[in-house]
């Protein structure tokens, strides 16, 4: 499936070099393939987006890239939460990124070494090519997929609302172009059958009434299959019907903790309770209109105590079968979120290489009220509960279509449930019987154990020969520095006049 989760912006970068006159070789790389072999070996300037558990394979990247003569340039998720320490590694690091950067780069662009240039527009861009535009590089991608093809469309950028743990706290909500959004579907329609497409928005349906109209005029009810994020206020049951009438197939909605988010003060056993009991009648009631329900847990949050958070959540599986539950280690993405700086500010923040950090191989956050070792038997407790067969059992028959039935077992018996239940339980067993891993744990030593070396040398392949120096470890407190430095820096940093 990994080609179905391919961002969108690598495309754009790509669309917006080849309307400026460059040639353009492009690369989903899914893991699968030689990336050596892959790359063509006259490159001048490559474009590297990657999420931070890829950041040491795009610094191996940029490092044989390099060695080659091109200039290199990292942009996505990664280059917006670590810049300081992917600049280590690139010529030019991308913040936001529009259309006059990316011309800028490839106008002006020269090695800048030994650390490089952090370039960042002053907010998301207004426009984005949409799919027709982007179609040769998403046509490429898609190739990639197995028989089940997924597009990724974008409606809007940002969100109204402030959570302080969210990437997207701070960045104002906008809606992209609605006539754009309308002829990208009906071209997908001229494309496929019966198009499926996943909307990458942060919070999708935030002018819920502005979309469903825009789909409602581009396409037949029921042409097109979507897939969506979404909160549980948006998912009323008004919305849920016309988001059935219009082909929505499923919807992951974040239900994070059974406490308040970010309060600090538990408000009692009760609520928890209460919370499961409305959670679950309401995602029972979005289960009578959408298939395939995702619901997103953090676990470690600071509201979060003691066996309770957990047995409610075990709970919450018992009585809703029907939704399958995502986990999430607590985890700093670096200037990810404004609550970083907290944690940071705490010394709380875990140095794990980067290749750990997608919320699951590793937890970068000390949990507040937990042993590391009480920790991790509470997530193997609630991992096994979840993907127990008595689980997978009822799941299955509480999922009535076939390919969402038969994808929740796949992914309980996969990498995703039964292999991350092997993990925790790995970690679990050397947080008692390895020392230098539990020392850095417990953050008496900064020296990487063992254990996380070789896996990623492992996971990096031949790639590992070409991680420059020093690459698995980064400063995890460089948000908070920078900040103290020069305490209301914004993100955006002028172009530097490029010399060479
Ligand atoms: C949609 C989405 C997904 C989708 C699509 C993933 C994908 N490949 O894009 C799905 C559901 C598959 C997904 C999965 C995961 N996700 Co996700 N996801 C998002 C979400 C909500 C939107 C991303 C998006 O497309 N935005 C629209 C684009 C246009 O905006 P943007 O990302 O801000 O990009 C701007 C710049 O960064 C830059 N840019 C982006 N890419 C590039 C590339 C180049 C070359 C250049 C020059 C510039 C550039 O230009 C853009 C315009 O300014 C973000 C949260 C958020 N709001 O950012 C989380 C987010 C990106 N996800 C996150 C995580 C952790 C994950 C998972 C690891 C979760 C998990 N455990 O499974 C997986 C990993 C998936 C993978 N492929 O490796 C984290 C990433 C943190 C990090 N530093 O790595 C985020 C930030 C959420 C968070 N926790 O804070 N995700
Ligand atoms: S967590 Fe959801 S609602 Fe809160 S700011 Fe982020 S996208 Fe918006």
């Amino acid at each position: 499936m990994h080609a179905n989760l391919a961002s969108i912006m690598p495309q754009i970068v790509a669309t917006w070099c080849e309307q400026d006159g460059h040639h353009v070789e492009f690369v989903c790389y899914t893991g699968r393939e030689d990336i050596a072999d892959e790359l063509p070996d006259d490159l001048d300037l490559v474009f590297i987006g990657a999420f931070t558990q890829a950041a040491q394979l795009s610094y191996a990247i940029s490092e044989l890239c390099r060695s080659r003569g091109a200039i290199t340039v990292l942009g996505g998720p990664h280059a917006r939460c670590y810049p300081e320490d992917s600049a280590n590694y690139f010529d030019y690091v991308v913040g936001f990124a529009d259309r006059t950067i990316i011309r800028d780069i490839l106008t002006n662009g020269a090695k800048q070494r030994p650390v490089g240039v952090y370039l960042s527009a002053p907010a998301q861009p207004q426009h984005l090519p949409g799919v027709e535009e982007r179609w040769k590089f998403a046509e490429l991608t898609l190739k990639k997929a197995p028989l089940i093809k997924i597009v990724p469309m974008l409606g809007s950028l940002g969100c109204p609302y402030t959570c302080s743990f969210c990437i997207d706290s701070e960045v104002p909500y906008q809606p992209l172009d609605f006539d754009v959004l309308k002829s990208d579907l009906r071209f997908l329609r001229s494309r496929y059958k019966h198009p499926r497409i996943a909307w990458h928005d942060p919070n999708f349906g935030i002018r819920f009434n502005d979309y469903m109209n825009a789909i409602e005029e581009a396409v037949p009810a029921g042409t097109v299959d979507f897939i969506a994020e979404s909160s549980l206020s948006i998912l009323k049951e008004d919305h849920l019907k016309r988001l059935q009438r219009n082909g929505f197939k499923a919807i992951l909605p974040g239900v994070e903790s059974w406490y308040d988010m970010g309060n600090k003060s538990k408000t009692g056993k009760n609520h928890g309770l209460d919370k499961v009991s409305q959670v679950s009648e309401h995602v029972a009631m979005i289960q009578r209109y959408i298939p395939y329900i995702q619901t997103n847990f953090v676990l470690g949050l600071d509201v979060d105590a003691g066996t309770e958070p957990f047995e409610l959540t075990k709970q919450f599986v018992d009585r809703t079968p029907g939704t399958f539950p995502g986990y999430s280690l607590l985890s700093a993405f670096g200037r990810a979120a404004p609550l970083n700086l907290e944690y940071q500010r705490t010394d709380r923040v875990l140095p794990f290489p980067f290749h750990f950090l997608n919320n699951n191989h590793a937890m970068n956050v000390k949990p507040a009220n937990y042993s590391w070792p009480d920790f991790y038997e509470h997530v193997i407790d609630l991992t096994r509960h979840t993907f127990s067969w008595r689980a997978i059992g009822r799941r299955f028959r509480a999922v009535k279509s076939a390919i969402p039935r038969w994808m929740n077992v796949v992914r309980a018996i996969s990498s995703e449930g039964f292999g991350r239940l092997k993990y925790y339980r790995e970690i679990r067993r050397r947080l008692e019987e390895d020392l230098p891993l539990r020392r850095y744990f417990e953050r008496d030593t900064t020296e990487l154990p063992q254990f996380f070396q070789d896996r990623v040398k492992r996971d990096l392949g031949p790639l590992w020969y070409w991680l420059p120096k020093g690459a698995l470890f980064h400063d995890p407190n460089a948000y908070l520095k920078a900040e103290s430095a020069a305490p209301v820096t914004p993100l955006t940093l002028k172009p530097r006049a490029t010399a060479g």
